[in-house]
């Protein structure tokens, strides 16, 4: 603000034209950047002791949650009504389809003095809503006016590492609270690699009898795996929130925890040692053996199961034990499995090579922004959604001094995350192929909650923008201050965010 006033003082223009996005609370003061805001003077809405929230029955939760949420932060009374006559002051959310400008998640949000109304075609729609009115509140005021707000893409997606260190339902339950803050829709969680296997399968229950015993993880820290149980729970903990969570089973390369648990996945029978380095490329199921298909089908079906969502993601990186030949062979039998348990295949972009992939969604991680095979895949209707590894892996250093992370795809401050178009990234994959943007967060050289979200925050606010805004709110000066804006919420949570020093933090 003070480096504001002295703008405007050098400019000789007078103090009171001061604009009005400079001021402590304004109404585009919301990550991710909303399509449309038209600020309202003198329309301001207060917080009292009044107050209510009015809600249908549809969506009692949304609102639940919402009154819980500004009552924390308001300390006032805010009791959600089904019923309040007009001269009351109410926060309103009010389903009302019909509204094709903001489609499935979209929502309209309308701030006046006596009253907040937020209408939505979906329940979907309205509690991105609430998120941005959450954002909004600042010292009990909603600053007055009104947005009209869709997403770009229809897939903004986070994904964490259970496999190299485990994390456990609560880390995971507090991760879906804080990314659902920014309107992404989709946990992936990557729940096996050569360290570790960490999804109940019934059908093969070494599988995490041995694969998730303590010591499975790098460096021999960890052991641990979600209980089918625990899993259903976090799918409806996800779902309330409006997060679909996607489940990956990496294959036929990082298998080394399958192997140790069952040496007939192997080609020889012989058991691997465990591993617990981060090397990786080393491992391969045997593409020629029966076993291989029956254990890949066996937990595909047990994993759709699980799965209401409609991905299901059957990894296909850094396969460099397995021959082209035979990852071919590999996907031709796989990716069809996927379908018949009534699940679109997600992979990583290696999948592209397989004709059958043409009916997938590809992850794009690679860090060149030209791969001929992604792009002759997606020109036959392949889907990509992009993490490209050098902008969008949350576990990648911010610069050399970060404690925790690698660098192998380089250093990524806030702003390198931020400054890339999604659309505009890869040679051949526009618009129309991409389906949306999603933050991995490798668990290498992560144990606890404090350590994911040091590394997931600020930056992860960074790409859900890119994958909810506009392409034409997009502008760092701006993404720079809402995120300083942003701060205190986190702080106040008890959020473990990494102060950049590109951000001039409040
Ligand atoms: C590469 S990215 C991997 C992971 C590692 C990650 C570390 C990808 C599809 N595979 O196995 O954990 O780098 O950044």
């Amino acid at each position: 603000m003070r480096r504001l006033l002295l703008a405007v003082a050098a400019l000789g223009l007078p103090l009171a034209v001061v604009p009005e996005a400079a001021a402590a609370t304004s109404l585009g003061d919301v990550i991710p950047a909303p399509a449309e805001v038209a600020p309202a003077a003198r329309a301001d809405f207060r917080i009292s002791p009044v107050t209510v929230v009015r809600t249908g029955p549809a969506t009692r939760d949304i609102a639940d949650r919402l009154a819980r949420d500004l009552r924390r932060v308001t300390g006032q009374p805010l009791p959600v009504t089904s019923f309040a006559p007009g001269p009351v002051p109410k926060i309103a959310l009010v389903l009302a389809p019909g509204d094709d400008t903001i489609g499935d998640e979209g929502y309209r949000l309308r701030v006046r003095r006596n009253a907040v109304t937020l209408r939505a075609n979906t329940p979907a729609g309205l509690f991105a809503g609430t998120q941005t009115l959450r954002q909004l509140v600042r010292d009990r005021t909603i600053p007055g006016g009104s947005i009209v707000d869709y997403p770009r893409f229809a897939y903004r997606g986070a994904m964490l590492d259970l496999a190299r260190h485990f994390h456990t339902p609560d880390e995971i339950r507090r991760y879906i609270d804080e990314i659902s803050r920014f309107k992404v829709n989709h946990l992936h969680l990557h729940l096996t690699d050569d360290q570790g296997w960490r999804i109940q399968i019934d059908s093969w229950p070494r599988l995490t009898t041995v694969g998730a015993a303590p010591g499975t993880g790098v460096d021999g820290v960890g052991g641990g795996f979600l209980t089918k149980a625990q899993y259903r729970d976090l799918v409806r903990y996800a779902a309330a929130r409006f997060v679909t969570i996607v489940p990956e089973v990496d294959m036929p390369g990082h298998v080394n925890a399958a192997q140790v648990a069952y040496p007939a996945l192997t080609c020889d029978g012989v058991a691997p040692p465990p591993r617990t380095d981060t090397a990786v490329g080393y491992s391969s199921l045997c593409i020629s053996s029966e076993t291989t298909y029956r254990f890949v089908e066996d937990v595909i079906r047990e994993l759709a199961a699980l799965t209401p969502g409609p991905y299901l993601h059957i990894g296909g990186d850094e396969a460099h034990a397995t021959s082209e030949a035979d990852y071919l062979t590999f996907q031709q039998r796989v990716l069809p499995l996927v379908t018949k348990y009534g699940k679109t295949a997600y992979g990583w972009n290696e999948i592209a090579q397989s004709p059958l992939a043409t009916n997938a969604v590809a992850q794009y991680w690679n860090t060149t922004t030209s791969n001929p095979t992604v792009a002759a895949a997606a020109a036959n209707g392949m889907k990509v959604v992009m993490s490209p590894a050098q902008k969008a892996y949350l576990d990648m250093k911010y610069d050399p001094a970060t404690p925790l992370g690698l660098s192998w795809a380089g250093y990524i401050e806030v702003r390198t995350a931020y400054d890339w178009d999604p659309a505009g990234h890869l040679t051949g994959v526009g618009e129309e192929s991409v389906l949306g943007v999603e933050a991995p967060l490798w668990s290498e050289t992560l144990r606890d909650l404090d350590d994911i979200e040091f590394m997931a925050f600020p930056r992860l606010a960074a790409i859900a923008e890119l994958g909810w805004s506009p392409a034409s709110t997009h502008d760092w000066e701006s993404f720079r201050a809402r995120l300083a804006a942003y701060g205190p919420q986190w702080t106040a949570r008890g959020v473990d965010f990494y102060p950049s020093p590109q951000i001039d933090w409040r």
